[in-house]
């Protein structure tokens, strides 16, 4: 049997940790035959409820599962990882100013990415799901200066699987006849779901997307809005955040990471912006990507009409302002 990978799950108390945790455990992301040391961070206040989650880990009697720890540590949570799950974040609290909530996840990330940079293998792989996730997972590259700058991604998996099962639904097909659809940017309400290069496979044939609905009206609007607001409305309903799903978009994104993207399908991942499509160098914006041997190649070549180019832009100009102000807020 291969030697166990140390996967470390941040906010390992929380509702998302909840359902990630036992699909990780399980095999799910990283193969059914790959042992596993498992790191489950989160805070001092939060230890008892950890250990219940521990307790309730090792009462799975996963074989797989070689090693658990809980701890509020973080110089022991990143020790020698090979992949992290960084989920806790400062939540917005009622009353609290968006810069305060700025400030709180930059001091977390930043304390985070300092260990990653001491203690983390340098070929560890980083997603990012807490929030604000793109501009999170800038701020912990930038403190672990050492572990390349491709290792370090942001959850828009979520926002993409919405947007699959929106299509399908539509389409009233099953959800794997719908692929390539793209999230750019930021994964907030200026994302941008585009489906102008998706293809869906309906009757046995394959055409893009907008052939198959053939109604650019709900494509232009009701389908991003509904996209871009579903977080809100699985709020409105449960009385609780999107979990379940964020726990599996996050297992998917770190399966397609590990195991790589098959037969010319693309994936949605937010990742160090090199200049391509034009969105700034720098930035972690959401862009279609293949994966292959563990690297991430950005799909280049697709053709952006206006339409697009406006949303693009306007989701880039968001990261960039949150970004600014993040960086402002970083004492070194
Ligand atoms: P919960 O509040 O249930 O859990 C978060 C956990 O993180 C808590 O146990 C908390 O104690 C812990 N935590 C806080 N600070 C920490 C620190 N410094 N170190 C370690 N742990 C820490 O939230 P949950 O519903 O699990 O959501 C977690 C994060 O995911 C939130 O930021 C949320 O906004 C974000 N989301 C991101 C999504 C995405 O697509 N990128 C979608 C789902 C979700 O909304």
């Amino acid at each position: 049997m291969a030697e166990p990978l140390r996967v470390v799950v941040t906010g390992a108390a929380g509702q998302i940790a909840y359902s990630l945790l036992f699909s990780v455990a399980k095999g799910d992301v990283f193969g059914k035959d790959q042992p596993l040391e498992l790191l489950l961070l989160d805070i001092t206040p939060m230890m008892e409820v950890l250990n219940g989650v521990v307790m309730e880990l090792m009462d799975c009697a996963i074989p797989l599962v070689k090693n658990l720890v809980a701890t509020d540590d973080p110089n022991v949570a990143f020790k020698d990882v090979d992949a992290a799950f960084m989920v806790g974040a400062m939540p917005r609290k009622e009353g609290m100013e968006r810069k305060d909530l700025l400030k709180a996840n930059v001091k977390i990330f930043k304390a985070q990415g300092q260990a990653m940079e001491k203690l983390a293998k340098k070929s560890v792989k980083v997603v990012v799901v807490g929030n604000p996730a793109n501009t999170n997972a800038c701020i912990l590259s930038k403190y672990a200066p050492s572990i390349p700058k491709e290792n370090f991604s942001c959850m828009t998996r979520l926002d993409q699987n919405r947007a699959q099962a929106q299509i399908a639904a539509k389409l009233n097909v099953s959800t794997e006849k719908v692929s390539n659809i793209i999230i750019w940017g930021n994964h907030s309400s200026t994302q941008f779901p585009d489906v102008a290069h998706a293809k869906a496979e309906v009757q046995g044939k394959v055409v893009t997307v907008p052939e198959a609905v053939q109604d650019d009206n709900f494509l232009k609007n009701e389908f991003i809005k509904t996209v871009q607001q579903r977080g809100a409305a699985v709020i409105k309903a449960r009385k609780l955040s999107s979990a379940m799903s964020a726990a599996k978009a996050a297992c998917d994104h770190m399966r397609d990471w590990f195991i790589g993207t098959k037969g010319g399908n693309w994936v949605s991942m937010g990742v160090i912006s090199d200049g391509s499509y034009g969105i700034k160098e720098g930035l972690m914006y959401s862009f279609p990507v293949t994966i292959e041997n563990k690297k991430i190649t950005i799909v280049q070549g697709l053709s952006i009409n206006e339409f697009a180019r406006e949303k693009m832009d306007a989701t880039a100009k968001e990261l960039e302002q949150e970004l600014s102000d993040a960086l402002a807020e970083c004492v070194d």
